[in-house]
């Protein structure tokens, strides 16, 4: 259903892929505040808006999807993700470029489109080899970073609409990107068909998002937030990409975010598909991704990872152990606002973004400082709030630890390292 611009929040009446009713909510998280929503002092004691965030999956096409639409004014005007303040995602993208220009033998003369391009981070990475490159992203903010740095970025939300016009105005791309993308996007339909006009005929389409069987496997309920609108598996995916012509051609499984999946896709009628698509496909099908059991039983494990974190904060409490947040992170806000953990057991939270720095968190209002506060402070256990840099992190803290601190890690589950 295209969204009414005009509102903030609308209920969704029927799948976004395949236009069943029939979805059935299986968890409700919310009410929550928008999880990059991060405060100024001086905002603290002004009305705060939270929204609705229930999931819901497809009993026909068994896509996974929030039962709200938050609109993307609301989300993306001034969007504080940077893949680039870590080396992690710094790497991972200079790595998928190279893969690409490698494996489509791209030359100078090939353009490539970053939809959804942040910063410009994997763009940079495919202008360092001679290609030509534009982004296009919703936050001006970041477009104008991006700009600024020499990556050529459009502050635009990708649509039909947008693909027309890129279409008269630049050559067709041999690639187009999304990373952490797909799973924002309300209207998938008309994205796709935007995808297809300004695509070359034989081009590559390339995403990559958080992989929905990770998420159920590891309970990362915490990546369930206003922004991704849907938590995406094979299943309904290749429904969505054969309606508008394309076929997967190769899958992989990277370990981003959490667990992900790179996904190749084409118009081409040339095309090999490699045996993953099959597997993955019939693992879905085994862990049960039709059956409404297996959602209950993931509902089951969200309570439990609720009650044993907030049971070993309890009791650190009463043995008056100081305990602080490590990376002020949208999944960390989500974790903090669904357990209710707030300043009376977080002293603060420390964080590496200069953005978040001297800021609070949406919701429980915890302040955020620089990562020294950490080794100055000392405090007894710091919980691991961006599980997904979990080995970044660590490793740059053996003072810490050496001195007797502890990380607490709260998904897949419980554990103090
Ligand atoms: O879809 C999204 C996924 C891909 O990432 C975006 N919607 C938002 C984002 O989710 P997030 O806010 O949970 O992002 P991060 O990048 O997982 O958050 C990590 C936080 O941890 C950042 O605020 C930076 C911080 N950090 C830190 O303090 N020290 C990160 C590293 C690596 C560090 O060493």
């Amino acid at each position: 259903m295209p969204q009414d611009s005009s509102r903030e929040i609308f209920k969704v009446e029927s799948c976004r892929i395949c236009q069943s009713k029939d979805l059935f909510t299986f968890l409700q998280l919310g009410p929550t505040p928008i999880p990059n929503g991060f405060l100024r002092k001086g905002q603290l004691n002004m009305p705060e808006k939270f929204y609705p965030l229930d999931v819901c999956f497809c009993q026909k096409c068994t896509m996974v999807q929030l039962a709200h639409v938050v609109s993307p004014e609301v989300m993306f005007k001034n969007y504080l993700y940077i893949p680039s303040t870590s080396s992690t995602m710094t790497d991972h993208f200079t790595n998928l470029a190279q893969t690409l220009i490698q494996e489509s033998k791209l030359t100078p003369s090939d353009l490539v489109i970053d939809i959804g391009s942040n910063d410009g981070t994997l763009l940079k990475a495919f202008k360092s080899q001679g290609i030509k490159i534009l982004g296009i992203d919703p936050a001006k903010n970041l477009a104008l970073k991006a700009n600024a740095q020499g990556i050529k970025t459009i502050a635009a939300l990708f649509n039909k609409n947008i693909a027309k016009s890129l279409k008269s105005d630049y050559q067709k791309p041999k690639i187009i990107t999304a990373t952490n993308v797909i799973a924002h996007v309300d209207n998938l339909h008309d994205f796709f068909e935007g995808v297809s006009l300004l695509l070359e005929k034989d081009g590559l389409f390339v995403a990559e998002f958080p992989y929905f069987l990770d998420l159920l496997k590891k309970v990362q309920f915490d990546t369930i937030y206003q922004e991704h609108l849907s938590y995406l598996s094979l299943t309904p995916l290749t429904t969505l990409l054969n309606s508008h012509g394309f076929n997967l051609t190769s899958v992989l499984k990277i370990p981003v975010h959490g667990g992900s999946l790179r996904i190749f896709a084409t118009k081409s009628k040339t095309f090999k598909k490699n045996s993953h698509i099959a597997n993955l496909l019939a693992k879905e099908q085994t862990v049960g991704i039709k059956d409404i059991r297996t959602y209950l039983k993931f509902r089951s494990k969200v309570d439990k990872i609720r009650h044993n974190l907030v049971q070993l904060l309890w009791e650190l409490r009463l043995k008056n152990k100081r305990v602080v947040g490590y990376g002020a992170s949208a999944k960390g806000n989500i974790m903090l606002n669904y357990c209710r953990i707030g300043t009376e057991t977080l002293d603060y939270i420390v964080d590496s973004i200069p953005y978040k720095q001297g800021k609070y968190t949406p919701g429980m209002h915890i302040p955020i400082f620089a990562e020294s506060k950490l080794i100055a402070d000392q405090p007894d256990y710091a919980i691991l709030l961006a599980w997904n840099f979990k080995e970044e992190i660590i490793k740059k803290h053996n003072l810490y630890r050496n001195r007797g601190g502890k990380f607490i890690v709260t998904i897949p589950q419980l554990e103090i390292i």
